[in-house]
């Protein structure tokens, strides 16, 4: 039988794509019986309900007249050490590139210089922006290109953004070795809600975190379009920097009532479960794990076709694809999956299908377990580590 591993995930608190899929697969983790670490500055809130399993060790460090801001990467590498000197970890499981990959490689690092243990190995995962926004522009990019480099196995959420990676941080012939590792839904816990019968009016689902790329004020202009004159209604969750703009387009386009806003809430199946279709505009997404979420839930989508989108939705199968820049047709496509019911419902059917094939739980967590054997077995010199092809 395999050993059980030592196992430190660090990630955002935040209710954002990266954040969520540390803490379901710290979860997943931690239930196959493994010791699981989680270090963030906060207790990201899909751990905030769960049973002690997975140790959330909260650093945020010391603020000091001296610092621009608080290092609070810094107080999470001093965590790690504290438990690695402790207990002793096998692998640090750095999710988002910055800083998290900095923390683990730093802590590497240190750990090394301590003959008594094995220092932990670390293991990158690349989620979106932390490469096509943040990572390549030039006040991070040579770190980036570093941290990918110096981890002992890097992976991307999507073929997509492996592509990007390759195209931002590996030029030449070389290939760069990054494994793709699709993300993964608990269909348990999302999955269609018996007592969710569909409400008479039309009603459309967004969540994000309303950062800029998800365009939340153009996904109503759509919205708007494709539904005047209706009393189709548009529900939206999450929170962050456009949503004040896009609580004045919507009175701009004098939607009143018809246009909710939720804010940030955890009973997500819930809410994504009652409505005809999800509603996802973004000017880029290297995966879209909300879109995922509510294909599990039964809901078919209609999103622009970016990044890694066309890799999560079957278009015309699973939901409905649109070029980014084309709002006629983002409204076309969603006043007639909006207003033809029996048509959203065998998407829906279908989106839940093939999410149950593709991105279950249990099988893509299988892909990092062995991921973490093959990184150990290489530095322990077993085995090379399988590049991946
Ligand atoms: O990149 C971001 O905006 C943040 C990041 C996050 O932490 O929420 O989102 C990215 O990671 C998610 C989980 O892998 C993906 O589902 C999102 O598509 C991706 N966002 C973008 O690429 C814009």
């Amino acid at each position: 039988m395999d050993r059980r591993l030592s196992i430190g995930v660090l990630c955002h608190p935040t209710y954002g794509g990266s954040g969520v899929v540390a803490s379901e697969l710290a979860l997943s983790l931690a239930e196959r019986g493994h010791v699981v670490h989680l270090f963030s500055h906060q207790v990201p809130p899909r751990l905030a309900h769960s049973d002690g399993a997975v140790q959330v060790h909260v650093s945020q460090g010391l603020p000091y007249p001296l610092f621009a801001s608080t290092p609070h990467d810094l107080a999470v590498t001093s965590s790690i050490l504290r438990v690695h000197r402790d207990e002793g970890l096998d692998i640090l499981h750095a999710h988002y590139a910055l800083p998290h990959a900095v923390s683990a490689i730093l802590a590497r690092s240190a750990a090394e210089s301590d003959p008594g243990r094995p220092a932990p190995r670390v293991v990158t995962t690349l989620h979106g922006t932390d490469i096509t926004i943040v990572g390549s522009d030039p006040s991070y990019a040579p770190l980036t290109q570093y941290l990918i480099a110096a981890s002992d196995a890097a992976t991307a959420v999507s073929e997509s953004l492996a592509r990007d990676t390759a195209r931002h941080f590996c030029p030449g012939p070389k290939s760069c070795p990054i494994e793709v590792i699709h993300n993964f839904v608990d269909t348990k816990r999302f999955a269609p809600q018996a007592a969710a019968a569909k409400k008479r009016a039309p009603t459309a689902v967004h969540v994000s975190n309303f950062r800029p790329v998800k365009r939340v004020p153009w996904l109503i202009e759509a919205f708007a379009r494709a539904t005047e004159g209706t009393k189709a209604e548009l529900v939206l969750v999450g929170d962050g920097p456009t949503r004040q703009e896009s609580c004045e387009t919507a009175r701009r386009l004098g939607l009143g009532a018809r246009v909710r806003f939720l804010g940030e809430r955890d009973a997500l199946p819930e809410l994504l479960s009652p409505a005809d279709v999800f509603l996802l505009a973004s000017s880029e997404e290297s995966f879209g794990l909300s879109a995922l979420e509510a294909m599990s839930c039964g809901v078919p989508v209609v999103a622009t076709a970016v990044g890694g989108v066309p890799e999560v939705i079957r278009d015309g199968h699973t939901g409905l694809l649109c070029p980014a820049d084309d709002p006629a047709r983002y409204s076309e496509l969603t006043r007639e999956l909006l207003f033809d019911r029996k048509r959203a419902q065998a998407m829906g059917r279908a989106a839940r299908a093939d999410v149950l094939e593709r991105f279950a739980r249990d099988p893509i967590v299988n892909q990092y377990e062995a991921l973490y054997r093959r990184v150990l077995a290489r530095a322990r010199g077993q085995t090379p580590l399988r590049q991946p092809g």
